[in-house]
């Protein structure tokens, strides 16, 4: 990604970030944190009225953001969602791939229809929106950012979220792959990969006092993380403080996957 003449390592002015799923959570946490560090982001979700809600809460801070309303699982969407950006001569530079969606079920009584929603979601269309990005960074030849949302379940697996845990490692892998494809065209693509953090997605859990307590006892932090403790992550992925790292996943957990 080439830099501005007079930026600091990690001021994103001049840049812009499209992040899926931010509506919300780390997506929203994500996108006001980018915006706040100087990049004009794109916010996203399937629900106009939902995408309009967030970007007026961040306008309403003086950032610079706009919405973008597609199913980042439905490859047609995407293709529109992106013809339209060129059409507008929007030059998405940095992605994150943050859309996901949890199902918590024994495999045993899992449908199979469940088990491709999330696939498709937390999985497939981080491929199907990062190679709509990746082919633009290319023609451009100005290189990008790609950033794909892990999760603990990137490494080790917790029962009864299969195919949460499956796409959540297949998030990793994928980084890796597009890193073996596109980092010769100055594209460097990671994936960050959150510990248990306090958001809607995670609510049931959060009021669950046996897992509550399971959270706070199995990280060296002893707490729940906060989903803009995980904005100083993205902004390095996100900047020229990351110009050679590829690949990679960060785990932002609190210690979690670190210690016995
Ligand atoms: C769950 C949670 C986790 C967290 C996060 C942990 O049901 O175990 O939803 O999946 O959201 O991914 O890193």
């Amino acid at each position: 990604m080439k830099s501005n003449s007079n930026s600091s390592l990690f001021d994103l002015a001049g840049h812009t970030a499209l992040i899926t799923g931010s509506s919300r959570g780390i997506g929203f946490a994500l996108a006001q944190g980018l915006a706040e560090a100087g990049a004009k982001v794109i916010l996203n979700s399937r629900q106009p009225e939902v995408v309009d809600a967030a970007v007026s809460r961040l306008t309403a801070l003086g950032l610079q953001v706009e919405g973008a309303a597609f199913d980042v699982a439905d490859e047609a969407a995407v293709e529109a969602a992106f013809a339209g950006f060129d059409q507008r001569a929007i030059a998405i530079d940095i992605l994150i791939n943050n859309a996901g969606i949890q199902h918590r079920q024994p495999m045993v009584d899992l449908a199979l229809a469940d088990w491709h929603r999330v696939i498709n979601t937390n999985l497939t269309a981080a491929f199907i929106v990062g190679r709509a990005a990746a082919r633009r960074m290319i023609a451009r030849q100005s290189g990008g950012k790609i950033i794909n949302i892990g999760s603990l379940t990137s490494e080790a697996a917790r029962a009864t979220v299969a195919p949460y845990t499956v796409a959540k490692g297949g998030i990793k892998m994928l980084s890796r792959a597009m890193a073996a494809e596109w980092a010769q065209f100055n594209i460097q693509a990671n994936s960050i990969g959150p510990g248990y953090i306090l958001t809607d997605m995670n609510e049931a859990l959060v009021n669950n006092p046996t897992f509550d307590a399971w959270v706070k006892s199995s990280n060296p932090a002893q707490r729940w993380g906060r989903p803009e403790e995980l904005v100083g992550t993205a902004i390095y992925l996100a900047s020229n403080a990351s110009s050679y790292v590829n690949g990679q996943i960060i785990y932002v957990d609190g210690g979690w996957l670190s210690v016995l």
